[in-house]
C-alpha cells in the first residue's frame, strides 16, 4: 500500500525504493482501502534500517495507505530544515498523518485528570488540549523548547528537553509560564560526551528524572530547590551505558537502561551506589518501566524486547 514520493526530502536524496510499479499499485490500493483514520495517505519519512522497516510493517499490517519519503541518513538528510520541522531530533522514521482520527497529535495525557488538559510539545511552544472540547491553547515560549520527550508532573505541569539541549524547560499548567533549568557541563559518566535528555518521567514529588544518554548520566530536576541548584546529575561509572530513560521508584532507587548496554542499572540515591544487572540477552531499552515495590520489598524493572516480542522482569534479590 505504499507509494514513493516523487520529491524526496533534500535535493540530493536518492530513493531507498524507487517509484515504479509499486507506486502505481499503491495509488490504486489507496482508493480501495478504507483507512482506519482519515482518507489521506500517511507520509512516512523513511530509510531502510530496522527502525525504518518496523513502521512499514506496522502500516502494512494495519492496511493504511502511505507515501514513502526517503531520508538518506548516510548523507545527513535528517539534518535538513524541512525534515527537522517534522522530526526535531533528526531521527527517522517519522510519520505525518494529514487526516488522523479526532485530529490526533502526540500528546501526554498522564496527569490530565488534574485539570482536564493533555499536553503536546511543538517546535516553538507547547499546546494544552482541552480533552472535552479538543480546543488547543498555544503557550509561546521565550526560548526554543525542543523535546525528545515530554513528561507531566502530578500537578500536570510539563517538562521537556531535546537530545542536545543545554537546559530542561518546564511550563506551569496554570500560568503558562516557562522556566528553563540549565544542565551543568559536568559531571559526565565514563565515556560521556554531550548533555541533553532522551526520555524522562516525573515522580510523585514533581521531580523530573531522565536519561542523559550521550552524556552517560541520569539527570534529576527538582524545581522546589534553590535557584541554580535544581538539577543534579548522576554520572554512570560504566563506559557506553548511555541511559535512555530513568524512573524513580519512590523508595530511594532510580532505574535506568539503554539501547547499547548489556545490563540495566539501579542507582541507590542515599549512598550514590550503582548496581548493575547483567542481561542474558541483547537489550534495546527505550522506556524504563518499573515493577513497583510491594510490602516493603524492592522494585524491579520490566524490559520490553523491541524485536523479539518478549517482556522480561528484572527482580533484585538484595538492597
Ligand atoms: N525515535 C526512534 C529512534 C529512531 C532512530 O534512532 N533512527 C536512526 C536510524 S535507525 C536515525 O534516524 N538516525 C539519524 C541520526 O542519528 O542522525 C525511537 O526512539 O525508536
Amino acid at each position: 500500500m505504499a507509494r514513493v514520493a516523487n520529491k524526496p526530502i533534500g535535493k540530493n536524496a536518492r530513493a531507498g525504493r524507487k517509484p515504479g510499479p509499486r507506486a502505481t499499485g499503491a495509488a490504486k490500493a489507496s482508493k480501495e482501502v478504507k483507512p482506519a483514520g482519515g482518507n489521506a495517505p500517511i507520509d512516512l519519512y523513511f530509510w531502510p534500517t530496522p527502525n525504518g522497516w518496523k513502521i512499514t510493517i506496522m502500516l502494512e499490517e494495519c492496511g493504511l495507505p502511505y507515501t514513502v519519503i526517503p531520508v538518506d541518513i548516510s548523507k545527513g538528510e535528517q539534518f535538513k530544515p524541512d525534515f527537522l520541522a517534522i522530526s526535531p531530533n533528526n531521527r527517522m522514521p517519522a510519520i505525518v498523518d494529514h487526516d488522523p482520527p479526532g485530529g490526533g497529535e502526540m500528546i501526554d495525557v498522564n496527569n490530565s485528570k488534574v485539570d482536564g488538559y493533555a499536553w503536546r510539545s511543538g517546535a516553538s511552544g507547547a499546546y494544552k488540549i482541552d480533552l472535552k472540547t479538543w480546543e488547543f491553547k498555544t503557550l509561546p515560549a521565550a526560548k526554543p523548547i525542543p523535546a525528545y520527550d515530554i513528561a507531566s508532573d502530578p500537578q500536570n505541569n510539563l517538562f521537556g528537553a531535546g537530545r542536545t539541549s543545554t537546559y530542561v524547560w518546564r511550563v506551569d499548567s496554570k500560568t503558562g509560564e516557562f522556566t528553563y533549568y540549565d544542565i551543568p557541563d559536568k559531571p559526565r559518566g565514563v565515556g560521556g560526551l554531550g548533555g541533553g535528555m532522551r526520555r524522562g518521567i516525573s515522580d510523585s514529588k514533581g521531580r523530573l528524572w531522565w536519561g542523559g544518554f550521550d552524556g552517560n548520566f541520569v539527570g534529576m530536576l527538582d524545581p522546589s530547590l534553590d535557584k541554580g541548584k535544581e538539577v543534579k546529575l548522576y554520572p554512570v561509572p560504566f563506559p557506553w551505558f548511555f541511559p535512555y530513560d530513568a524512573h524513580y521508584d519512590e523508595h530511594g532507587y532510580t532505574w535506568t537502561g539503554g539501547i547499547y548496554a548489556d545490563r540495566v542499572a539501579r542507582l541507590q540515591l542515599d549512598s550514590g551506589e550503582w548496581m548493575f544487572y547483567l542481561l542474558p540477552f541483547t537489550a534495546n531499552i527505550r522506556d524504563v518501566n518499573l515493577q513497583p515495590a510491594r510490602d516493603g520489598g524492592l522494585s524491579g524493572l520490566w524490559i520490553g524486547h523491541t524485536h523479539q516480542g518478549l517482556i522480561t522482569l528484572v527482580e533484585p534479590q538484595a538492597k
